[in-house]
């Protein structure tokens, strides 16, 4: 189904009401958390850690979390992917048969159930999803199939930390695809590219793609999309003209074969390779040309071919009559530890600034003097029609001082705040504030509410 709305929430006005809404923020950095994203997601009361590595989901954050997983899915089911949902919980025999229940060692989170079956907290998900296929698939003329899901994973990293950027509990879109062949299998992977780029566009970030290693999930053709942050865990390389190409994928024909493959290449031409596969030896840009410094991994692509349809039987019958195995790539997207690069690619000395795609409100509405007649009328009055233009308003009709309301609203990144006081309305103005620039202007409210519509 193709969803082109922006993702609303549908909560009752009630729930918007800061005095009711549950937002635990802290004035103290916590001294837990060693990077600005980790932080702010503490102090704005976005998430708490249950237990090393694993984070509840406070309504701020989860508000992120959903914004972002909904432009996620979006993107998917533009190039045609169908969305499904498998279980967290899988059983070691499948994992056997492909092999890397032994391989894939201590990350994995291996469970006994009541009857002495061996289980597992799933990693990630191409051995359940190739059982799927397997059992219902059989000719080439149903290919291909394209499939995700969004769905929690579990990885018992040695070392959690940064907050939901490495955490052990997870949140993750993996897209699984099934070809007939390498050519079909390499313009699936193309369509994923461009849904990556358009994707990452759209969440207000720039994330380059990498020549990257394949690791546990194998395979011989992979990349890497990182946003590059000081505090990023990746040492990665780059030819300097990524910091000003343009990735949004506009305009590109997703289904002419060759424009499109035309459009990776071209896209690629220009070096970027992740610590593993850059060799400073060979490596064709140096000097000033070369940009060393360190990134996030946002997203990471891989085609495999048959590493795992040939040992778990993932085969159809073919034109020719012979039953061949299928050509496989899965294709993830770190949907929880994008909440954290976002903020790491995006905030100041005050606090979070979330791009309008995925800011939990878009506008502030502060009442300088709750208690006050004029002022609490006034607001109720913008606040209905806010709600009722459509606009997403977190109101702060706490009854604190201002300093405190100013100082919230600031942390927690809110686009716009439209702050409304005694003064002001006497002369009939509110205040209108920029999150990004700091930019304020006296504006009336009905300017106020043009420009933020705007
Ligand atoms: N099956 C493949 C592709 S679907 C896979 O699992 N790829 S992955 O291992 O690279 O993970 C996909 C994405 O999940 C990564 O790019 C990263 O953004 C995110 N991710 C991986 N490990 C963690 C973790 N411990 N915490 C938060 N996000 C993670």
């Amino acid at each position: 189904m193709l969803n082109a709305q922006p993702f609303r929430f549908d909560h009752h006005e009630a729930l918007m009401r800061l005095s009711q809404f549950f937002l635990p923020t802290l004035k103290e950095t916590p001294s837990e958390a060693q990077i600005a994203s980790h932080r702010l997601m503490l102090r704005a009361g976005m998430v708490r850690q249950l237990t090393a590595g694993i984070y509840s989901w406070l309504p701020l954050g989860h508000r992120v979390l959903k914004k972002i997983e909904q432009i996620v899915r979006e993107e998917q089911d533009k190039i045609g992917f169908n969305e499904l949902l498998m279980p967290t919980i899988q059983p070691a025999e499948l994992w056997q048969e492909s092999g890397r229940y032994d391989d894939y060692g201590l990350e994995m989170l291996r469970i006994t159930d009541r009857h002495d079956r061996k289980m597992l907290f799933g990693p990630t998900n191409e051995e359940a999803i190739t059982d799927i296929f397997r059992k219902d698939v059989r000719s080439y003329k149903q290919l291909p199939q394209l499939l995700y899901h969004i769905q929690w994973k579990f990885r018992d990293e040695i070392r959690p930390r940064f907050g939901v950027m490495r955490g052990r509990e997870f949140y993750m879109k993996d897209a699984y695809s099934f070809d007939i062949d390498y050519e079909s299998a390499r313009h699936t992977y193309n369509k994923i590219f461009l849904a990556y780029c358009r994707t990452f566009a759209r969440l207000g970030v720039k994330a380059i793609p990498m020549v990257a290693d394949t690791g546990p999930i194998g395979g011989d053709l992979s990349h890497e999309f990182i946003v590059l942050a000081e505090t990023g865990e990746s040492e990665v390389f780059c030819d300097k003209k990524w910091l000003d190409k343009d990735l949004t994928g506009r305009g590109v024909d997703l289904n002419d074969r060759t424009g499109l493959e035309n459009w990776v290449q071209g896209t690629l031409v220009d070096y970027a390779a992740t610590e593993e596969k850059h060799d400073p030896a060979n490596s064709p840009i140096s000097g000033d040309d070369l940009v060393s410094t360190r990134g996030i991994e946002v997203g990471h692509i891989f085609h495999f071919g048959a590493k795992y349809s040939e040992p778990m039987g993932a085969t159809v019958l073919g034109p020719d009559g012979t039953e061949v195995p299928v050509q496989m790539g899965s294709y993830g997207i770190g949907v929880s530890r994008l909440v954290g690069a976002l903020i790491e690619a995006s905030h100041d000395e005050n606090g979070i600034i979330w791009p309008e795609s995925v800011a939990p409100y878009k506008v502030g509405l502060i009442n300088l003097r709750t208690g006050d007649d004029a002022c609490d009328s006034a607001c109720e009055d913008a606040y209905g029609k806010m709600t009722n233009a459509g606009i997403e308003v977190l109101y702060d009709d706490r009854d604190i001082r201002a300093g405190g309301k100013f100082a919230d609203m600031d942390l927690i990144g809110l686009p716009w705040q439209i702050i409304i006081g005694p003064k002001g309305l006497k002369n009939g103005v509110v205040e209108l504030k920029n999150r990004k620039t700091g930019e304020k202007t006296e504006v009336t409210f009905e300017a106020a509410l043009n420009q933020i519509s705007a």
